[in-house]
């Protein structure tokens, strides 16, 4: 190697990707996280980063040198302890995650997802008709967290009874990625009892039979998991399956309101339904970023990242990446999707993702064979977050 091919350190660059500027509009932070190089070093959190298709997508797919066991948060497990036990499939590596992630999947096969087909598909044209009936929605939570809270948390199997604290309990998930922020003392702030209600949703003993909760202790039957193990298993459905869905919707709504000719192409042909979503999933990505630890000294894109040192992946910034689409920044449920990151990829890539895509199609389904029109009605509000990019409110009109 000569000296003018050999790797440098990162660039420093000054974006920060947890400060208010940032997380209501990131699009053009994420051109300056792209620009700035392959792959930069953020002054603000002295951490790694890329933007870049070409390198998220390389980093997703080598966990030996970008692992997961060290948290996919900002905060290193190793130098700071996590706020809760760690997540079994999400926050671990092989061979244990494989294992675990093995038990999970089984129970999203597509056998089990054509089974709950029927069921989503009654429930969205129901929610949906009684909500063009009201015809004005505040579509967070009338529409988008009202949905998954039904049929998601139906298919797990958990009580009626307080299922909101599913929602709060997202927000701690997925605040909890970022720094100990203002947002995430917020998030944190009546942590326990929250915790103590999915803890407990979370039990043999408060789980339907048929649900996707019980499929799991069917592995501690077989004597592969504990009912503890298995308990943190179901929590991951929990963790997982309810502000990321809630959020896809509502940006899902607000693309088609702000993009009047895309909904009457979804209108004509309501067999869009799911390649809209994946252009829901690549232009307004509801999970915006993901970290890994490098195991060890490497190189990525020219640039040397020493071991032990936390990576930032922007999702949402390579889902816009010029130098992969064209014409990012246009909403197009035309184009092709293929490659988009916005479920992450590799062996951690989303194993929910065909539960979220039939959740999406039945929603947007129901709603283009019903309404003409979805107009904004009042000041939607992005939702402050640390890692999840939706709405803390979106009024809208639905027009027959
Ligand atoms: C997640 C980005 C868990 C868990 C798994 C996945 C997520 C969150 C929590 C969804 C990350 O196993 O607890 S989108």
């Amino acid at each position: 190697m000569t000296s003018i091919d050999a790797p440098l350190a990162a660039p420093v660059i000054d974006v920060d990707p947890f400060s208010d500027d940032y997380i209501l509009n990131p699009y053009p932070h994420h051109a300056l996280l792209r620009d700035g190089g392959p792959v930069v070093r953020l002054k603000h959190w002295n951490v790694h980063a890329t933007g870049r298709h070409e390198f998220v997508r390389a980093v997703l797919e080598d966990p030996e040198t970008y692992c997961s066991g060290a948290g996919v948060g900002i905060s290193n497990f190793k130098q700071e302890p996590p706020w809760r036990p760690p997540s079994m499939v999400l926050e671990t590596d092989p061979p244990e995650h494989t294992r675990n992630r093995a038990v999970i999947s089984r129970t999203l096969s597509p056998a089990a997802l054509r089974s709950l087909r029927g069921r989503f598909e009654t429930e969205a044209n129901r929610l949906v008709e009684s909500l063009v009936e009201r015809g004005r929605i505040e579509a967070v939570k009338d529409l988008a967290e009202a949905f998954p809270l039904k049929v998601f948390a139906d298919a797990v199997g958990v009580p009626e009874t307080g299922r909101d604290y599913l929602i709060a309990y997202g927000n701690m998930v997925f605040n909890g990625m970022g720094p100990r922020n203002a947002l995430y003392a917020k998030a944190m702030a009546n942590a326990e009892e929250v915790s103590n209600w999915v803890w407990s949703a979370c039990q043999r003993a408060n789980l339907s039979p048929d649900g996707f909760g019980m499929q799991i202790y069917a592995a501690a039957d077989t004597g592969i998991l504990t009912d503890t193990e298995c308990a943190t298993l179901t929590r991951s459905f929990l963790s997982a399956g309810v502000d990321t869905t809630a959020n896809a919707i509502g940006n899902a709504l607000y693309c088609f309101a702000k993009n009047p000719e895309q909904w009457q192409a979804l209108r004509k042909d309501p067999n869009l339904a799911r390649a809209a979503f994946e252009e829901v999933m690549r232009y307004e990505s509801p999970f915006q970023t993901f970290f890994r630890t490098t195991t060890k000294e490497t190189v990525l894109g020219g640039i040397t990242i020493p071991a032990d040192e936390k990576i930032m992946l922007s999702l949402g910034a390579a889902n816009r990446d010029p130098r992969q689409w064209s014409d990012p920044d246009s909403f197009n449920i035309g184009r092709s999707t293929l490659g988009h990151v916005g479920f992450g990829g590799g062996i951690h890539g989303c194993v929910g993702q065909m539960i979220a895509r039939l959740e999406l199609e039945m929603v947007l389904r129901a709603l283009a064979t019903r309404v003409s029109s979805i107009e904004i009605d009042g000041e939607p509000r992005h939702q402050p977050h640390n890692t999840l990019r939706g709405f803390e409110t979106l009024p809208v009109r639905l027009l027959p």
